[in-house]
């Protein structure tokens, strides 16, 4: 049943402005014209908006505001990101479900997705606030052939496919900040956690979590971050298409990524470097040793942060929050 769905929404996918005929649909799916007449009334229950002109056929106008495998499938230009959608309507953290899911060995490009994480989490078991139906909050499991040593290079990698999509869903021009979020006017809108399954030469997988800030309003974010964080919504003032940009998300970070799998992380430095707003400026850098003032050099070819402290001695940051 919902491999037919999932058919006949990758159907409608190719031709989204076309009328497809309820013949065609029912030859091409392999079941009765009362059978796709009923699977358009799910459809429609759902919330898709679906047009039905006698002799033309059905034509799909409008998705519902939700996130789940059917919106973000219909109109997924990708071929690895997204090949496997896991969905779930609330879950504690969907890096703790990939965990298990990339243990178990599914493949590359799977994605698991949830419209509300009660145990949302942010590097160092810091919390992360994941409200329902307002954002974005997904994990990427990637199988690449790299050096662990090398996994950083793809936090960097994933900011900079989420920030290209955000400027084009949205026409907003984000800053990234090293290493792992993106703001808007100084505000947090995305943060990003990679994880590892690793032996200490080889990868078995990376799980790269992705909070994004889409459709809260102000008094919607909690006293700790109201000051610090915004929404994608707050700064254009519309209610942003979730499906559209994560279906965006994905597109741009499987473009990068199949680049940097082939050239390396040469290219990919210099866009993030097109984005970065720290780097030339006096920071500090709180690190687990402990805090490192000076002024930021810029990033290796591995992606590690340089720091250049007041007594001219040059750093090599890892892992850090970086205050400006
Ligand atoms: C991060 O950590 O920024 C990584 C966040 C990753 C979240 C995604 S959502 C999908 C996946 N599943 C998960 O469970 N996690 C990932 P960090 O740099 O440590 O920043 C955490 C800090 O950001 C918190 O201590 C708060 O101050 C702040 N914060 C929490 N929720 C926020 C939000 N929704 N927007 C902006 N800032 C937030």
């Amino acid at each position: 049943q919902s491999e037919i769905r999932k058919r006949l929404l990758e159907l409608f996918s190719h031709s989204e402005t076309e009328f497809i005929s309820g013949q065609k649909i029912s030859e091409l799916l392999g079941c009765s014209r009362t059978a796709v007449w009923k699977h358009i009334e799910d459809l429609r229950a759902e919330g898709y908006e679906v047009n039905a002109i006698r002799k033309l056929g059905y034509q799909i106008k409008s998705k519902p505001d939700k996130i789940s495998s059917n919106e973000i499938q219909l109109g997924l230009e990708t071929r690895i990101l997204g090949s496997s959608i896991h969905f779930e309507e609330v879950t504690t953290s969907t890096q703790k479900l990939a965990h298990k899911l990339a243990y178990e060995g599914v493949d590359e490009g799977t994605i698991v997705v949830t419209e509300e994480q009660t145990e949302g989490r942010g590097r160092l078991d810091r919390k992360w606030f994941s409200p329902k139906y307002t954002g974005i909050w997904m994990s990427l499991i990637l199988r690449p052939n790299i050096p662990p040593t090398s996994a950083p290079q793809l936090t960097l990698l994933v900011a900079v496919g989420v920030a290209q999509a955000i400027q084009e869903v949205t026409g907003i021009e984000p800053d990234i900040k090293w290493p792992n979020d993106i703001l808007v006017s100084g505000k947090k809108v995305v943060g990003i956690l990679t994880e590892l399954q690793a032996e200490p030469d080889r990868i078995n997988s990376v799980i790269i979590g992705i909070g994004i800030n889409v459709n809260q309003t102000q008094e919607q974010f909690p006293e700790p971050i109201n000051n610090t964080a915004t929404s994608l919504s707050i700064i254009t003032g519309k209610k942003i298409d979730r499906a559209l940009l994560l279906q965006q998300i994905l597109l741009h970070i499987e473009k990068l990524y199949l680049t940097y799998l082939k050239n390396g992380f040469k290219v990919i430095k210099l866009l993030w470097e097109s984005y970065a707003i720290n780097i030339g400026h006096q920071m500090v850098a709180r690190t687990i040793q402990g805090d490192i003032k000076g002024h930021a050099l810029g990033i290796t070819d591995d992606g590690v942060l340089k720091i250049q402290s007041d007594n001219g001695e040059i750093h090599l940051i890892h892992s850090a929050d970086i205050e400006l």
